[in-house]
């Protein structure tokens, strides 16, 4: 006989979704809706399949398999092509200063007036499954509901991008995806293809650069800037135009790991960025940023010594400084991962009125993609109906049809102009969308790059000189890194030659540690200006000394001091820190004989994903955790990851004395709680070159 299985037994209880508004029973005196098909037809039995006897073949017949198992087999959808893994929260925008000098759109005139929005925040390179810290850029796309239509602005936490022509684009993305032979490497530019391209298109130097820095190692979602990148325009009531580049500053300012705690990151936590956002939302720790714009019009854009429609350049903030004009604040992390995330459809040509494009010739071919795109990715033209891709405003068209149509729209008339139903939509000359009227009457067709956009190496050779020393040495030893892995000794050579029109030191110590002579550079297309450098451009530079948004892990073990525990975590707390509770098991008993529920074991939270540690232990249990090789590393890592460390005796004797470990000024005993505090809010850089061979 077949076992049937017991309903009742709440192990067995599926979890309802929405939609599912069927009938309800009662079941341990709660109201749980009943499980139906698609149909609403009630199911009875979730658990077998319809067989002929209890060993015999199962029946065609069986609608509740079959229609089960069919929406099952079509649940994946193809990921975006680039910019497949993402994490994504809603929350709204804020204007605090108006821009109704330069531009219509409400959004950005209405003081005061919150805008909702849902913010998806992405690595490029990599898979939907894979991880969050590779070395890579990060994508930032804001789609804000406006009450005149949706704006979507989609662009990355680095001011420029690798190429300035759209054609481009499908050959930089091909070059460091897996090499499509052997179908790796996953997320990562270490690789040939990647260097063969980029050392071949001068044009990518900048934005290789950055890729190179600290910025392409985000130590959270919460701590990178966001940039429109192109030049846009905003138009006002006179139809007159302004040029404006988008910036969103973190309010917890600019941070980064290193590569090494990416490294290790990425093996104990890959979800890392998504469980931070996650845990920080949860807690109420709110991410939020200030909305900047760099306004500038066409006369003064003529006299900058670059040309602003090619999108390798950035605009320095000491030229055009950066005003803030609002907040965004994420809010609420999505209910639903597949619905809101995964089907959330950005496209840069959904713009309201008093906001236009530029000519940038990326941002023309963008405008292009992004529709076409989430043809396949969403299989129908009505992607837009999804709640989540929606106007939150009133919308009405004469499209029709297609796909998936989730209205039902009720008239006999379908097209424009018409006389016969008067309650269908018709164009608004006052409230439309309208293009900014520029003249263009010097156009001739062909195949062309403006001379201007030759220069490929100021801004890069800017960016290198602005960065702090140590920073300097995570470029040249990322250099060095992704060089290393690169087998054609040509693609190597060739790198070098464009390093040494960056920075004559910068190529000097790539070609050192790979153990190779420089070669000659190659020739420039433009000459190379110096430009002045810029401290906007940092990353160690900028991070705040805060406590806030960061977190502190504190190591305990079975009669660990609660009293010292609590002193830690209260401190970290005052300061707007989160504390993880480390220890050998999720639970210990502590000396006054209470039980305390850690966050992770040991064995499993590294401390390269944490700010700073504190070890209270007793001597029993730093003999036992000195055998032990995670919780070795978790010292000796915090140490080489430049982080403050507060020890109480036993770690000291048992533990830090047997590692190669140097006391310095951010190695303090327990008793020294307002120093770590102190030290805690940043990290010891000298202490770098003791532990790591930099390039
Ligand atoms: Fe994208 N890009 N891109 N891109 N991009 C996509 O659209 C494309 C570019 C950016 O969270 C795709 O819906 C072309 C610059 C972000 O869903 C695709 C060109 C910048 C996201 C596409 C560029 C970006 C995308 C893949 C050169 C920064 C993720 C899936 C002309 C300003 C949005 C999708 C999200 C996604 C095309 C260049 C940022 C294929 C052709 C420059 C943040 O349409």
């Amino acid at each position: 006989m077949k076992k049937k299985i017991d309903h009742t037994d709440p192990a067995n209880k599926m979890n309802t979704t929405q939609g599912n508004g069927g009938e309800t029973h009662q079941d341990a005196g709660q109201e749980v809706p009943t499980l139906t098909t698609q149909q609403g037809v009630a199911i009875a039995d979730n658990q077998n399949s319809l067989t002929v006897g209890s060993r015999g073949p199962t029946l065609l017949e069986d609608f509740v398999l079959r229609e089960k198992i069919n929406h099952f087999d079509h649940e994946r959808i193809p990921e975006r092509i680039v910019h497949a893994r993402g994490s994504a929260a809603h929350g709204y925008f804020e204007l605090s200063e108006s821009l109704a000098e330069y531009t219509t759109a409400n959004i950005l005139t209405e003081v005061g007036k919150q805008t909702p929005l849902f913010t998806r925040i992405s690595t490029v390179a990599g898979s939907k499954g894979s991880k969050d810290t590779p070395r890579d850029v990060r994508g930032f796309a804001v789609k804000f509901y406006t009450d005149q239509g949706n704006w979507d602005l989609v662009g990355n936490n680095m001011p420029i991008f690798f190429i300035q022509d759209a054609m481009k684009f499908p050959d930089l993305v091909h070059a460091v995806k897996p090499e499509p032979d052997r179908g790796y490497p996953q997320a990562a530019s270490a690789h040939d293809t990647f260097w063969d391209f980029v050392s071949l298109s001068p044009e990518t130097m900048h934005n290789v650069i950055w890729l190179m820095s600290d910025r392409a190692l985000p130590r959270s979602l919460r701590m990178i800037e966001g940039f429109g990148i192109h030049s846009y325009r905003l138009i006002n009531k006179e139809g007159k135009s302004t040029f404006v580049r988008f910036h969103w500053k973190p309010v917890l300012g600019v941070q980064s790991t290193t590569w090494d705690e990416a490294v290790k990151i990425s093996g104990a936590d890959p979800d890392y960025h998504r469980r931070d956002l996650f845990e920080s939302i949860n807690r109420g720790d709110f991410p939020e940023w200030e909305l900047g714009v760099q306004l500038f019009s066409e006369q003064e854009a003529a006299q900058f010594p670059f040309d602003h429609l090619d999108a390798t350049k950035l605009i320095p903030e000491e030229l055009v400084p950066v005003k803030i004009v609002g907040k965004m604040v994420l809010n609420r992390y999505p209910d639903n991962f597949f619905a809101e995330t995964e089907q959330v459809a950005f496209c840069p040509s959904h713009l309201p009125p008093g906001i236009d494009f530029s000519n940038d010739p990326l941002l023309q071919g963008r405008l292009f993609s992004y529709l076409d795109t989430q043809l396949s990715r969403l299989g129908s033209p009505n992607f837009a109906q999804i709640p989540i891709n929606a106007p939150k405003c009133p919308f009405a068209n004469m499209q029709r049809d297609g796909h998936m149509q989730m209205q039902v729209p009720k008239s006999r008339v379908a097209y424009e102009p018409q006389s016969l139903d008067p309650s269908m939509p018709r164009e608004s000359e006052k409230r439309g969308f309208h293009s900014y009227s520029e003249s263009l009457d010097d156009g001739v067709k062909g195949r062309v790059r403006a001379d201007k956009f030759a220069d490929h190496y100021s801004q890069p050779r800017m960016f290198y000189q602005s960065q702090t020393a140590p920073e300097q040495a995570h470029i040249a030893s990322a250099y060095a890194f992704e060089l290393g892995k690169v087998d054609t000794a040509h693609v190597r050579t060739r790198m070098l030659g464009h390093l040494r029109h960056i920075d004559e030191d910068l190529a000097a110590r790539v070609a050192d540690a790979l153990g190779m002579e420089l070669p000659e550079p190659p020739t420039a297309a433009a000459p190379i200006q110096e430009m002045p450098t810029s401290d906007a451009l940092q990353t160690i530079g900028r991070t705040p000394h805060t406590l806030k948004g960061r977190q502190i892990a504190i190591l305990v073990a079975p009669g660990s001091k609660r009293s010292e525990i609590e002193k830690y975590q209260q401190a970290a707390k005052d300061q707007g820190a989160s504390v993880k509770i480390i220890a050998p098991g999720r639970e210990a008993v502590l000396d006054d004989g209470t039980r305390i529920q850690s966050d992770e074991r040991v064995a499993g939270a590294p401390s390269a994903m944490f700010d700073a540690v504190v070890s209270i232990i007793m001597p029993e249990q730093a003999k036992k955790l000195a055998k032990d090789s995670s919780t070795l590393d978790w010292f000796t890592d915090a140490y080489g990851h430049c982080k403050a460390i507060a020890y109480c005796g036993a770690t000291d004797q048992y533990i830090l004395s047997k590692l190669p470990i140097e006391k310095d000024a951010f190695i303090t005993p327990l008793t020294e709680l307002d120093n770590f505090i102190k030290n805690a809010k940043t990290r010891l850089w000298q202490r770098e070159p003791k532990v790591r061979d930099l390039a």
